[in-house]
């Protein structure tokens, strides 16, 4: 794998956020770090943990597969292991991973002297995994509630929490973080498809720049939010559409019980209308 020539350059000791220089080192490329270990601990352990509960489990169908969260019954206590045990342990693995990279990110982010954007980006997703398996099953009182871990077995969920609130699409959050995510995809179609036409001009021509872009895109909607506009804009409909997705289920239960459509009452009893 090629080095740029300022990797050398930053490849130093220190911004390590625990253990001073313990695991501040690199294996070829990787940063490892005290939490590249944590990561790869509960990584390798929590598969462990899938692979044997699927071993356990009825089948091998890799659609089928599926660790399943303990019965409502077992409230907020820990469940025998093949009671959703194994969920309880893969959710604390899951959670220690995905800590644990975020944190590994912070490390690297130090040691180059840049901004936390980028983890504090993926720290949106991990809050959004972590209302879904620990806030919200919490708030309920029953781990029971979270999600379980397989590839149908979690579009079930997700279909059947949906048709419990009658119809999801009219949770007014939920509409927001779906909004938020589409909002995303068009912005990148622009932008990946803005900076690859300034780049392939076709054979024998001079490559574009950014002025090329805000040009394009004065002539055809009067408007260019400019280059590192347009990477601020992604970041904050990213994270939008995951910090909407978590408000829209922490309130699905906790907060509203029963039909979202019925949520919309408060508009038809205004007193504006009598
Ligand atoms: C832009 C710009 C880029 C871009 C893109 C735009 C030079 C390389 C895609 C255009 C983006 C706009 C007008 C915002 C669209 C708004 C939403 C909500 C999708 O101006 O600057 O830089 O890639």
């Amino acid at each position: 794998m090629s080095m740029l020539s300022y990797e050398k350059k930053y490849r130093v000791r220190g911004g390590t956020l625990i253990g001073g220089d313990l695991f501040d080192f690199w294996v070829g490329p990787f940063y490892v770090g005290f939490f590249g270990v944590t990561t790869l601990f509960f990584s390798l352990l929590g598969t462990t943990l899938l692979i044997y509960g699927a071993a356990i489990g009825p089948t091998w169908v890799l659609w089928q597969i599926s660790i399943a969260p303990p019965d409502l019954s077992y409230g907020l206590g820990f469940a025998p292991l093949k009671e959703g045990g194994l969920w309880q342990l893969v959710t604390i693995c899951a959670i220690g991973a995905f800590v644990s990279w975020a944190l590994r990110e912070v490390e690297i982010c130090r040691k180059l002297g840049i901004g936390y954007h980028v983890p504090i980006a993926f720290g949106a997703a991990i809050v959004a995994y972590v209302t879904l398996v620990v806030i919200r099953p919490v708030l309920m009182g029953a781990w029971g509630h979270g999600f379980p871990y397989g590839i149908l077995s979690h579009l079930d969920w997700v279909s059947n929490v949906g048709y419990q609130y009658l119809h999801f699409h009219y949770n007014p959050a939920h509409m927001l973080a779906v909004t938020f995510f589409f909002t995303t995809t068009l912005a990148l179609a622009l932008h990946g498809g803005a900076v690859l036409s300034v780049l392939n001009p076709g054979p024998g021509k001079p490559i574009g720049t950014a002025e090329h872009i805000n040009s394009f895109f004065r002539d055809t909607i009067g408007y260019s939010i400019g280059e590192l506009g347009v990477h601020r804009l992604g970041l904050y409909l990213s994270i939008a559409a995951g910090l909407f997705s978590a408000l829209c289920i922490v309130i699905s239960g906790p907060f509203w019980t029963r039909g979202w459509p019925e949520w919309w009452n408060w508009w038809l009893e205004l007193p504006i209308w009598s």
